[in-house]
């Protein structure tokens, strides 16, 4: 298998710092070796970097949108030359506002896909609903072709058409999801699999319904993993911390299930994005 590892240090979808180092933490920590060690060949595209939009106000709300705009863009487009390249993209945040341009770059390549969203929220605010405005809980909201007509329009969005139906959406993990949200998700009848769900069926179970609901349609498989998903005993670092979380091998178990989709399946389908 060849990847094609990617770093989006993008911060500016929520309020705190740190966010950015994510990619050369991840880097400085061996995932390059590792990858390799288990036969993976990983092309390295590097780091992003964004342009900075010192006057980035709130708009419709949206907090800073033309900087999430233009970064997700640039991601987007690199993401697109990764999957032309025949590559699996596997692509570092950042805060979680960077699947737009992921998502949508896998999408503009490989046609509907089938998207797991490993996540303690469910990040499908629109600028509408949101209550902070910060648009790493609004990535849902705009990729969905559903909610098209409920989002109004962003200064430096206007590129990013919705590439995603709501039923090839998944959820794995939620435990903190805003009234809003939880009207939207009953609404289009989103599958979703809570903690509690997690605790009552276990992540076997729920891998297995998971594979049922989604793998069958045999479209291009994308997870997006937000690390907040885990414990915070995990992941202590995450801006969004919100106990009682997915241990540390059940996250492992959720990456190593979805692999193996890939391998009984055709190898071109395979996918996998962080
Ligand atoms: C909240 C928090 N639902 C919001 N979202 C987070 O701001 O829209 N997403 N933390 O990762
Ligand atoms: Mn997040
Ligand atoms: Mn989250
Ligand atoms: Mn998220």
């Amino acid at each position: 298998p060849s990847v094609g590892l990617l770093g989006a240090p993008l911060n500016k979808g929520q309020p705190h710092l740190g966010v950015e180092q994510g990619p050369s933490l991840i880097r400085g920590v061996g995932i390059v070796e590792q990858l390799q060690r288990r036969g993976c060949q990983v092309q390295d595209f590097g780091d992003l970097e964004f342009e900075s939009f010192p006057d980035d106000i709130t708009e419709g709300g949206a907090k800073n949108p033309r900087s999430v705009g233009s970064a997700t863009l640039r991601l987007s487009q690199e993401v697109q030359r990764i999957k032309r390249a025949g590559l699996m993209a596997l692509v570092l945040g950042g805060d979680h506002s960077l699947s737009l341009g992921s998502v949508h770059g896998h999408s503009a390549v490989m046609g509907d896909l089938s998207v797991v969203w490993v996540d303690a929220h469910a990040d499908i605010n629109t600028p509408l609903s949101s209550g902070t405005g910060n648009m790493h809980g609004q990535p849902v909201g705009l990729l969905l072709r559903e909610l098209q007509d409920k989002v109004p329009p962003l200064p430096g969005l206007s590129w990013l058409t919705p590439c995603l139906w709501a039923k090839n959406l998944l959820y794995i993990g939620l435990r903190d999801v805003d009234p809003g949200e939880h009207f939207i998700l009953k609404n289009l009848g989103v599958k979703f699999f809570s903690m509690s769900d997690v605790d009552r069926m276990g992540i076997n179970r729920v891998l297995e319904e998971t594979c049922d609901h989604l793998l069958r349609s045999q479209k291009p498989l994308h997870l997006s993993f937000d690390v907040d998903a885990l414990d915070p005993s995990e992941t202590p670092a995450t801006g969004t911390p919100v106990r009682g979380g997915l241990s540390l091998r059940e996250g492992l178990t959720i990456t190593e299930a979805l692999h193996e989709t890939g391998e009984t399946r055709t190898r071109t389908r395979r996918d996998h994005l962080c």
